[in-house]
């Protein structure tokens, strides 16, 4: 049993997306982003960076392991489990060209776009119009991608799915459609029908309290 410290964001649901698809049991931990929960003292001793997802594994060989990075996670759940990465050579290296390529690039272009937009305290055109490009720009960059290939890292579905899956459950946050990027939004469609991400987004979903 792994414990999970998460919020219904766009980087959380990729732990519980992948504890469901590997069939790992989990708690699941709400931390209230909107309340500043990720900043209370208590969970700044998990994650000192103060945001979530946060793994703790307390059945890790060699002791306790608590591990932030969503992409970090998702790595580790797929070496303890043997699932969703392939083991070596040129299937395993693109999976990481996309892990890195969703936590450089395309992440914090949507997370930047959301933020401009939405939250920050005064109106920033530049930031605007050079976040949200990036955002569309980036997807355009998947587009093709899925254009060749039915999961974005090959054949087969892996923890690269699950990446690029969390932003685009929250992509209008970030200001974006899939209207111009038809390859991108059948991927979507494929991913979001299965059970174990149902299950992920329900569980998540109930850790928002209702007004
Ligand atoms: N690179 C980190 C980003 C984590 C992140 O930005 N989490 C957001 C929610 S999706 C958060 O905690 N935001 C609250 C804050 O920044 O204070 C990851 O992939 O885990």
């Amino acid at each position: 049993m792994v414990d999970v410290y998460a919020f219904a964001t766009p980087n959380s649901i990729k732990v519980p997306i992948a504890l469901e698809e590997m069939e790992l049991p989990y708690r699941l931990h709400g931390v209230n982003v909107r309340q500043g929960a990720q900043k209370a003292p208590d969970f700044l001793t998990l994650n000192p960076n103060g945001k979530v997802p946060v793994l703790v594994d307390k059945e890790a060989g060699g002791g306790r392991m608590v591990l932030t990075e969503s992409a970090a996670i998702l790595i580790y759940l797929a070496e303890k489990t043997g699932r969703l990465l392939p083991p070596r050579g040129r299937e395993r290296a693109r999976v990481f060209e996309q892990l890195f390529f969703h936590a450089s690039a395309l992440g914090p272009a949507f997370g930047q776009s959301g933020f401009f937009q939405r939250q920050a305290a005064e109106p920033q055109p530049l930031a605007i119009q050079r976040f949200s490009a990036e955002a569309r720009r980036t997807l355009g960059v998947l587009n093709g991608v899925l254009a060749e290939r039915p999961f974005v890292a090959g054949d087969e579905f892996t923890i690269a799915d699950i990446a690029h899956f969390g932003w685009f459950w929250r992509r209008d946050f970030a200001g974006v459609t899939f209207d111009e990027t038809r390859h991108v939004g059948r991927w979507y469609e494929d991913v979001a029908a299965r059970p174990a991400v149902q299950r992920a987004i329900a569980q998540v979903s109930a850790l928002v309290p209702q007004s």
